[in-house]
C-alpha cells in the first residue's frame, strides 16, 4: 500500500515538485510541535513526567557522563536544568527543520524522522524507573500526532505547489489559503493541547496540600541559636539559611508533586515485619527539631553547596526499630517517588547520638516542595547523595552491594562521610577592600565531629588562629573571623580547619569525585 502524500498529490507530469525550504521546514517544525503538545496532553492524564520532552530530558540527565554533569553543575549551578531544557529545545528544533528539509519532494524521510523521535520518547518512558507501562501512551500519542500531521501538512503543501503550477490562479489561492489555515490550526492546536496537559499536570495540588498542614510543633525543640553563632555582620552567611536560599541539588527536571494526604512510606526488606507510615502517622508522633548543615559532595573547594536549617521530624532509628532490622543487614536503600536512590549505612541511622531524621519540617514550615515535600531523610555527617533522599517513599533494609544506588552507579563512592572543610567568604575572590585592618572570615565544617580550630594566613605568612563563633552543635557549620593589617596591593588569604578528631585539612587539591573535594580554599583580593 502506497499512501505517501507525495504520490497522492503528484504534480503535473514532467515537473518534480519540490517544496520551498521555508515551507518544508515549517512542516517539520509544526509536526514536532503537534507531537509535543499531544504527548504533553496524554501525560497530563497519566503522569506528568511521561511527557516525552521531560522523559527524554530526565533520561538525558541519568545518562549524562559524570564529567559533563560536573561541568554543568559547576558552570550553570542551579540553572543546569534550564540550560538542559533550552539545549534540548534547540536540538529538537534543528531535528524538526532537518526532517522538513529532507522531505522537500517526498514525505517519507519526514515520516522516518517522526518515527525515530517518537521511538526515542517511547524508549525514554519505558526506561524511567518511576513510570509504569501505561505511560508509554504519551510518547505513542506524540508519534501518531507527528506522523499524521507531517503527512497531512506535506500533502497540502504539495497540493499547493501543483495548483500554483496549473493554469487556474483561483485554485492556487485556495490551496495556499488551505495550507495556511491548516498550519495555523496545527500551531494553535499544539499550544492548546500542551497547555491543557500542563493544567492536568498541575491538578495535583501540592501547594494546597502543603498549606493545609498547618503549624508543626516540636515536642523536642532545637536549642535557640545563640548570639554570636555567626559573623554575618562581616559578611559570612546567616547561621540559618532561609528556605529560599538553601542550596538545591537533585536530578528532577520537574519537581515531584506528592500530596501529604496520599503519601506513604514503606519500610521493608531484611526486617521482622514490614511497616507503612502515613503522613498523619508521622506528624502525630513527638517531633524532634535539629539544626543540621547539609553538604553536597559535588561542592568544589570554596563552593556554595552547603546550607544550614532547623529540620523537624522523627528519628529514623525509631521507624527502623519498629520494623525490626535483621542483624545481617548493613544498608538502608532509600527510594524517592521519582526513582532516585541512595544507600546509607544502617549503623549510622541506628545511632541515637547521630539522630538521623525522617524530616517533614524545615525552618518552621512543612518541607518546601523542592526540598522533598512531604518527607525526606536528613542524616548529619553524610553527603546528601548517600543520605538525604527527598520525596522519600521507600526504605529497604538490605546489605551493601545487593543493589547499587543512583550515584554509586555513576562512579561515586559507596560510603561518603562529609570531609572537614573550610571556606573564605570575605574578602571574596577579586574583591577590593580598603587598606588597614582587613577582616578575613568564613565558615568551616566537620559535621558530627566538630571544629576545633581554624587557621588563616595571608601571602604565605605565619598561620594565625581565627576567632570561632559560638558552637551550636557539632552537626552544623562553625563560623570564623580574624583580622590582618594589610598594605595596598594584591593579597592571597588561605584557610585550613582542624576538627575535634585532630585532623587538619591538607593543602593538596582533590576533585569532588569520588567522595568529596579536599584542599585549602584561597582568596585573592586587592587592598587599595
Ligand atoms: N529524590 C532525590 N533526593 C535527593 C537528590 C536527588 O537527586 N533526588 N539529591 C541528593 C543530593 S546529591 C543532595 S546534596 C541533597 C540536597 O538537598 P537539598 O536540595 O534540599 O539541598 O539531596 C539529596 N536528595
Ligand atoms: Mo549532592
Amino acid at each position: 500500500m502506497d499512501t505517501l502524500a507525495s504520490t497522492g498529490s503528484a504534480p503535473p507530469s514532467g515537473t518534480a515538485a519540490t517544496l520551498s525550504k521555508r515551507v518544508a521546514a515549517l512542516v517539520g517544525v509544526l509536526s514536532v510541535a503537534a507531537a509535543l503538545g499531544a504527548g504533553h496532553l496524554v501525560a497530563g492524564f497519566l503522569d506528568p513526567s511521561a511527557s516525552p520532552f521531560l522523559a527524554v530530558g530526565n533520561s538525558a540527565i541519568d545518562l549524562t557522563p559524570t564529567w559533563l554533569k560536573n561541568f554543568a553543575v559547576e558552570n550553570f549551578g542551579s540553572n543546569d536544568k534550564l540550560v538542559l531544557l533550552l539545549g534540548m529545545a534547540v536540538v529538537v528544533l534543528l531535528f524538526a527543520v532537518t526532517a522538513g528539509l529532507a522531505s522537500r519532494r517526498r514525505a517519507t524521510p519526514g515520516v522516518v524522522f517522526a518515527c525515530a523521535l517518537g521511538g526515542l520518547g517511547i524508549l525514554a518512558v519505558l526506561t524511567r524507573p518511576d513510570l509504569g507501562q501505561v505511560a508509554v501512551l504519551a510518547p505513542l500519542a506524540s508519534l501518531v500526532a507527528a506522523v499524521v500531521v507531517f503527512r497531512g501538512l506535506h500533502r497540502q503543501a504539495m497540493a499547493r505547489l501543483s495548483t500554483s503550477e496549473s493554469e487556474d490562479p483561483g485554485g492556487a489561492d485556495d490551496s495556499r489559503r488551505a495550507f495556511l489555515r491548516t498550519s495555523t490550526g496545527v500551531a494553535v492546536g499544539a499550544g492548546v493541547l500542551g497547555g491543557l496537559g500542563q493544567v492536568l499536570a498541575d491538578r495535583v495540588d501540592v501547594e494546597g496540600s502543603r498549606a493545609a498542614i498547618g503549624p508543626l510543633k516540636a515536642a523536642v525543640p532545637a536549642p535557640e541559636i545563640p548570639p554570636g553563632a555567626d559573623f554575618s555582620a562581616v559578611g559570612t552567611p546567616k547561621f540559618i539559611t532561609s528556605n529560599a536560599e538553601f542550596y538545591r541539588v537533585d536530578t528532577a527536571l520537574s519537581v515531584p508533586r506528592l500530596r501529604a494526604e496520599e503519601w506513604k512510606l514503606k519500610v521493608h526488606g531484611m526486617v521482622a515485619r514490614e511497616v507503612e507510615f502515613s503522613y498523619a502517622d508521622i506528624r502525630s508522633r513527638p517531633l524532634v527539631a535539629k539544626t543540621v548543615t547539609l553538604t553536597c559532595v559535588s561542592n568544589e573547594v570554596g563552593g556554595p553547596y552547603i546550607s544550614t536549617a532547623d529540620f523537624l521530624g522523627v528519628p529514623l532509628r525509631d521507624l527502623l526499630l519498629e520494623a525490626g532490622v535483621s542483624p545481617l543487614a548493613d544498608e538502608v536503600f532509600s527510594t524517592s517517588s521519582d526513582g532516585w536512590t541512595a544507600g546509607t549505612p544502617l549503623d549510622t541511622l541506628m545511632d541515637p547520638k547521630r539522630g538521623a531524621l525522617l524530616a517533614i519540617g524545615m525552618n518552621g514550615e512543612p518541607l518546601p516542595v523542592e526540598h522533598g515535600f512531604p518527607a525526606r531523610m536528613v542524616v548529619p555527617g553524610l553527603y546528601g547523595y548517600v543520605s538525604a533522599t527527598k520525596w522519600l517513599v521507600d526504605l529497604e533494609v538490605t546489605t551493601f552491594g545487593t543493589k547499587t544506588f543512583y550515584w554509586e552507579d555513576r562512579g561515586w563512592a559507596r560510603k561518603a562521610p562529609i570531609k572537614t572543610q573550610s571556606r573564605i567568604d570575605v574578602p571574596r575572590g577579586f574583591a577590593k577592600v580598603p587598606a588597614g585592618r582587613v577582616a578575613v572570615a568564613g565558615i568551616a565544617w566537620a559535621q558530627n565531629t566538630g571544629i576545633e580550630k581554624v587557621e588563616v594566613r595571608v601571602d604565605g605568612g605565619p598561620w594565625q588562629s581565627a576567632e570561632l563563633s559560638v558552637e551550636v552543635n557539632n552537626q552544623t557549620w562553625r563560623q570564623w573571623r580574624t583580622f590582618f593589617q594589610l598594605d595596598k596591593g594584591s593579597h592571597r588569604a588561605e584557610v585550613r580547619a582542624t576538627d575535634r578528631a585532630g585532623y587538619t585539612q591538607v593543602e593538596q587539591r582533590v576533585d569532588p569525585i569520588p567522595d568529596g573535594a579536599t584542599g585549602w580554599h584561597a582568596s585573592l583580593f586587592t587592598v587599595d
